[in-house]
């Protein structure tokens, strides 16, 4: 038998952790045959609810599951993990200026990309869920200046996800008749989902659909605005589809992308697609050996490249804003 991977999952008591942490235990993470041991990092005040999920977790009897610990210690919660979901954040609450955020969640991923850097096993895969999602993966990454910079991502699976099932209602297609789709950039509402790439059985997207004012006008709104109407309908964020996300994410890192596809994820830049070096932006990627790798030589044309740029330029400055708070 396998021997268990460590996943470590932050933010365990909150609405994603609740989506989430039975889809791992139950094997859909890393696959039907590894064995897994969750390791879960909570505020103190949240701990007693972590321990709550935990004895569902239990209830549940699954075979994968090799056993739960629950921390309010990043360096124990981190000590050894194979996979770090950064899940817990620091919300934006009322009049909250973008630097605030910023700096509160600084105060979160600084000492827990410093305890991944202390203890996580070599093999550490990090996705950061929790928002602003490509900044705090950034800051993570920076404090943990010993792990290979590659191992640290930003979750814009949901946003490709998103994407895939508007296009696919738009035409009347089912999702598996869609392949290359990309969200490019942030998380944020200046993302970029292109259907310039993106395949429709073998079409071009933007030329099946024919309309470019829905592509512009509709889509691409509808998409990036997808999490405010969720929270509209449903009087909560997105969770379930959020975990989801998550799940697909750690999936393909591990296991693979399909031939003749590819998937959206904020990793680091190398400068491809003029993206400067070092931030964390969302890019057509595929997954081969267990990397994520970024697919080259795409053209883009005028909308699209103002579109990332965009896009580029607001990662830029939140890269600024937090150094500048010398949090990178
Ligand atoms: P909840 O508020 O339900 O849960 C967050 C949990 O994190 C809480 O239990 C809290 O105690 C915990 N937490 C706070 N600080 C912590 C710390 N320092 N260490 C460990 N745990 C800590 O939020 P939820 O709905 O679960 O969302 C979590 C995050 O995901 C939010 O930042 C949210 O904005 C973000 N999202 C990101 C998405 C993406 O596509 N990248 C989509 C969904 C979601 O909006």
């Amino acid at each position: 038998a396998k021997a268990p991977v460590n996943v470590t999952v932050t933010g365990a008591a909150g609405q994603i952790g609740y989506a989430l942490l039975f889809r791992v235990a139950s094997g859909q993470l890393l696959g039907p045959d590894t064995p897994v041991k969750l390791r879960l990092l909570e505020i103190p005040q949240a701990v007693k609810a972590a321990e709550g999920t935990a004895m569902e977790l239990d209830d549940c009897a699954f075979p994968l599951l090799a056993g739960i610990d629950i921390f309010d210690d990043p360096k124990q919660a981190f000590a050894g993990a194979n996979v770090a979901l950064l899940v817990g954040a620091r919300p934006r609450t009322k009049g909250m200026e973008r630097g605030d955020l910023l700096e509160a969640n600084g105060g979160i991923f600084k000492p827990q990309g410093e305890a991944i850097n202390a203890g996580a096993a070599d093999d550490i895969r990090v996705l950061v869920v929790g928002n602003p999602a490509n900044t705090n993966a950034l800051i993570a990454q920076a404090n943990a200046p010993d792990v290979p910079a590659e191992r640290f991502t930003a979750m814009t699976r949901l946003d490709h996800n998103r994407a895939l099932s508007q296009l696919a209602h738009k035409l009347g297609v089912s999702v598996t008749e869609i392949k290359k789709m990309t969200i490019w950039g942030n998380h944020s509402a200046t993302q970029y989902p292109d259907l310039y790439h993106a395949e429709v059985n073998g079409t071009v997207a933007a030329d099946a659909v024919g309309d470019d004012a829905w592509l512009r006008d509709e889509f691409i709104p509808t998409v990036a605005k997808r999490g405010a109407a969720i929270i509209e309908a449903r009087g909560a964020s997105s969770a379930a589809s959020a975990a989801n996300a998550a799940i697909d994410h750690v999936f393909d890192w591990v296991n693979g992308t399909p031939e003749g596809d590819w998937t959206s994820a904020a990793v680091v830049s190398d400068g491809s697609y003029g993206v400067p070096e070092g931030l964390i932006s969302s890019f057509p990627v595929v997954s081969r050996n267990g990397r994520y790798e970024i697919v080259q030589g795409l053209d883009l044309n005028e909308f699209s490249r103002q579109r990332i740029d965009a896009s580029v330029a607001e990662l830029a400055e939140e890269r600024d804003a937090v150094r500048q708070l010398g949090l990178i």
